[in-house]
């Protein structure tokens, strides 16, 4: 290990190297620990990596490239055409074959920072289940049970952190038994980091010794697979489909076999599942046809006549909304990470308000955004892949992402969705429901994940399990 004065002193040539030597402005000034950390911080940077961008998106604000021609995807529907349901029933048999089979396996990201949400903690630590008050992540690891429990094989769990949030994470998961995994089925790994700009492409200090760094977006997850060998482990154990997914939608299918039959059978590289919009600004990104390839367009960049354009007949012109589920072949992964491969996801520029320490060593409370943040968005690999798919799904089955603290996408409209997708699972099994005048559920109900993963699973397990009494909390877990 080089002593402190020796990195001090590379980084002396490196930062130099790279017009970033105000970073050990207050070398002096700072204890040993400090100057340490402030090493460490350095060495999370990649500054090769940091010079294109700086140019393109710090110094340069890239206009929103809007694409020469801009389609409606064509997309697999939720209920097959007749023609389409033989294709539809080999795509479930397909799906379930691999996962019986042990080619597929979880991924889930959870490297961002929650802000928005205003929780001190890893998000998936989130208590989240109208009953029991499992957290998010009690209810992916009960899902991975569900699917063992009915194909019988438990997938592996990849578990994408933030340098940030890895500790409090692992240490989440270890406090509570992994519930019900055990720790061999989970790998965890952190994803990348970029440093805050500030305007003239200088990188940010958040204090004298702490360099400004976050999360380089979900996009850098890619990345990341094969930066901390999950790649490799994945095809040691055979594993060459993943199923992606967020940390912050309680709702979603870990693992779709429809989804990943059609993945698998149509040779797709890279399958996204979308819901129809809820409204026309609806904050998530778009479905499209963008110069010829299938692509996502982020709300923040879909021009507003685009979001509101209209088909002939009324309907929504662009309606195909992302919810961030995605099936990746690792093949295509290992493609676009491999070394020497140049492919890179572009960046996406974000303002923002950070305090940053000046030149004089004062830290600075700004009024308006003074630093720019980079990061990679998962969807731009889309338009990379081979025969890319999307596939709709039933908003009220698979999405309602726990955002906000309050209103749309809160934990209010999270538990409120979970409580009315159990209502409506137990109904269809001819279980009477309490609802009061409002149409709601009267009672509390929780299906967890483990005792049904969908309305026909439940099915099957009432045939064994003694059925919940209307009226009372309805609590079906295993
Ligand atoms: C994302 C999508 C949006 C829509 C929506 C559905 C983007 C830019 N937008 O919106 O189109 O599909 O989700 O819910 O993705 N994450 C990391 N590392 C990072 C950044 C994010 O792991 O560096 C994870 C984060 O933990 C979360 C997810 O990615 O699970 C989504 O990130 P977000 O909350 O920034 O994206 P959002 O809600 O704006």
């Amino acid at each position: 290990m080089p002593s402190i004065d020796d990195r001090h002193q590379a980084y002396v040539r490196r930062l130099a190297e790279y017009s970033q030597s105000h970073l050990l402005a207050f070398w002096h000034e700072l204890d040993s620990g400090q100057q340490e950390q402030l090493l460490d911080d350095l060495d999370q940077i990649d500054f090769a990596r940091c010079t294109s961008p700086i140019e393109a998106y710090i110094r340069n604000r890239p206009a929103v490239r809007i694409p020469d021609t801009i389609e409606p995807p064509t997309t697999f529907p939720i209920e097959p055409s007749p023609d389409q349901a033989e294709q539809y029933a080999a795509a479930r048999r397909a799906g379930a074959d691999a996962i019986r089979a042990g080619r597929v396996a979880a991924f889930m990201v959870a490297g961002g920072q929650g802000t928005r949400l205003g929780f001190d903690g890893p998000k998936g630590a989130f208590r989240i289940s109208p009953i029991r008050q499992a957290p998010l992540f009690q209810l992916f690891a009960e899902s991975l049970l569900g699917v063992e429990r009915r194909y019988r094989h438990r997938p592996r769990w990849y578990v994408m952190t933030s340098p940030a949030n890895h500790a409090d994470t692992a240490d989440f998961f270890a406090r509570h038994n992994f519930f019900g995994l055990s720790p061999d089925d989970v790998l965890f790994f952190t994803q990348g980091q970029m440093p805050a700009f500030l305007p003239d492409g200088r990188i940010a200090l958040a204090e004298k010794h702490r360099v400004a760094l976050g999360p380089d977006g979900h996009g850098g997850s890619l990345r990341a697979l094969a930066e901390s060998g999950a790649l490799a482990d994945m095809r040691r154990r055979g594993i060459d489909t993943i199923s992606y997914f967020q940390v912050d939608n309680p709702l979603v299918q870990t693992i779709d076999p429809l989804f990943i039959g059609l993945h698998l059978l149509t040779g797709s590289e890279m399958s996204s599942k979308a819901v129809h919009k809820a409204h026309d600004l609806e904050r998530v990104g778009v479905f499209c046809v963008a110069d010829g390839k299938l692509a996502v367009i982020e709300y923040s960049d879909l021009p507003e006549e685009l979001a509101r354009a209209r088909n002939s007949d009324g309907t929504r012109r662009f309606d195909a909304g992302s919810i961030a589920v995605h099936v990746l072949s690792r093949d295509f992964v290992e493609r676009l990470t491999a070394a020497g491969s140049t492919i890179q996801l572009p960046w996406h520029r974000a303002d923002k308000k950070l305090p940053v320490v000046n030149e004089r060593g004062e830290l600075i409370t700004p009024a308006s955004p003074n630093i720019v943040k980079l990061e990679m968005f998962v969807f731009d690999a889309i338009p990379l892949a081979r025969n890319p798919l999307v596939l709709y799904t039933r908003r009220d089955e698979e999405f309602s992402p726990v955002k906000n603290a309050e209103g749309a996408d809160s934990p209010a409209t999270t538990r409120r969705d979970l409580v009315r997708r159990a209502a409506r699972w137990l109904e269809s099994c001819g279980v009477g429901v309490a609802r009061s005048a409002d149409g709601e559920p009267a009672q509390p109900i929780e299906v967890s994940p483990a005792f049904a993963l969908d309305a026909d699973d439940l099915r099957e397990q009432l045939k064994s399990h003694p059925l919940p009494q209307a009226g009372k909390p309805m609590l079906l877990a295993s």
